[in-house]
């Protein structure tokens, strides 16, 4: 059963919501993902949020562009904790949206990440996962062993190149 719910306003927002999907997968994470508008579907959007914890979610992460209040309003109508993804679009750029999401008033909180930040959107969701599940911990400790080898290994191979090496490899 998926514990992770992606869901987002629009196909145009699929290109930055796949590296969430990327990252569950990784970590081996089951998850559904759902194109659902909260301006263009009210009525599917409320039904997606009320019948999360039913369906066995235990985290939503949910991308939306513009005014975005998708993020919003399906936390108001669920209990589980949902991770908002500011997609950048459209004249502000992804800023409206940021705002949009980060700034939800008292009473009815959304995490919000970076703008396209849907990685990270995931990750927080993994770690939510693995406060009760000790495979998971592992495997988020494994994550970031690899990600600082991977910078320990560039800082050695800039000092043995040079920079014009380097920038040039
Ligand atoms: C939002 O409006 C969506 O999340 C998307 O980021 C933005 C533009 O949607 P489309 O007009 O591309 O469908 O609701």
């Amino acid at each position: 059963m998926p514990k992770v719910g992606i869901i987002m306003g629009s196909d145009s927002d699929l290109a930055i919501m796949k590296d969430a999907a990327e990252i569950l997968s990784q970590f081996g994470v089951d998850y559904e993902i759902t194109i659902c508008s909260a301006h263009r579907l009210p009525e599917e959007t409320f039904r997606y949020a009320n019948s999360a914890i039913d369906r066995g979610l235990e985290v939503i992460i949910a991308g939306a562009g513009g005014a975005a209040h998708l993020p919003g309003v399906i936390a108001a109508s669920t209990l589980l904790p949902v991770i908002g993804v500011p997609i950048q679009s459209g004249a502000l750029a992804g800023v409206d949206a940021l705002y949009a999401i980060v700034q939800m008033p008292r009473g009815i909180p959304v995490a919000t990440v970076a703008i396209n930040g849907s990685a990270n959107a995931a990750l927080l969701a993994v770690q939510m996962l693995a406060m009760e599940n000790a495979a998971l911990r592992q495997a988020l400790q494994d994550y970031r062993r690899e990600m600082a080898k991977a910078v320990l290994n560039k800082d050695r191979k800039l000092n043995q190149l040079g920079i014009k090496a380097y920038l040039e490899g």
